[in-house]
């Protein structure tokens, strides 16, 4: 008998082609709800740092699509963590125990969490994990402390806070951080 996660999730890949829409690019991967099954995906695909530029992968309850639209994600926001392009280890790391942590739901406010993001950019690349309620300054705070335990980050890392509603806004580049950890 397999060991049955307390969810069932699922896996999408955005392949970047000029030529389609965002939501075009998005394609989901498969669903999983036993550890066992979680592990054969894992082996079957590659790390984070080894994808194409311009791709991502997200891990989301099944359910949850992984973008601001969605109603779980609508009043949101992520904590985010930039990296340089040379933290391939920390960017594999990173992605690892957010997936762990998130399936696991060993962690407080396990059913405000929605999923976790990895963009592979060329500038950077960015891991980051989307809650349901971003009005919630105690909660949120309390995610972003988790978060750097759970993920064992180093001081050199930051953690920023951002709502989805200001990504959806943003003119330029940069998108306002409401707190930090
Ligand atoms: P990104 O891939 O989140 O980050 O957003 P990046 O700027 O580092 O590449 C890039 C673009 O993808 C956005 O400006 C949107 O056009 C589109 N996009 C990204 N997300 C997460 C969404 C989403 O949730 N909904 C929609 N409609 N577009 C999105």
């Amino acid at each position: 008998p397999q060991h049955p996660l307390n969810n069932c999730w699922t896996l999408w890949y955005l392949e970047n082609d000029r030529n389609k829409s965002w939501e075009e690019m998005l394609h989901k991967v498969t669903s999983f709800d036993t550890v066992e099954k979680f592990w054969s995906l894992i082996t079957h695909i590659k790390p984070p740092s080894e994808l194409m530029l311009g791709s991502d992968y997200s891990l989301f309850k099944k359910g949850i699509r992984p973008m601001w639209e969605d109603e779980a994600n609508v009043n949101g926001g992520r904590w985010v963590i930039n990296l340089t392009k040379s933290a391939k280890m920390a960017l594999d790391s990173f992605w690892m125990d957010a997936m762990l942590c998130l399936i696991g739901e060993a962690c407080k406010h396990s059913d405000d969490l929605c999923g976790v993001v990895v963009n592979i950019r060329g500038k950077s690349n960015k891991i980051s994990i989307w809650n349901a309620d971003g009005g919630n300054q105690t909660t949120v705070l309390e995610i972003g402390r988790i978060l750097r335990k759970v993920l064992r980050m180093d001081n050199i890392y930051v953690l920023e806070y951002q709502l989805h509603k200001d990504s959806k806004d943003k003119l330029g580049s940069t998108v306002k951080r409401i707190y930090t950890v």
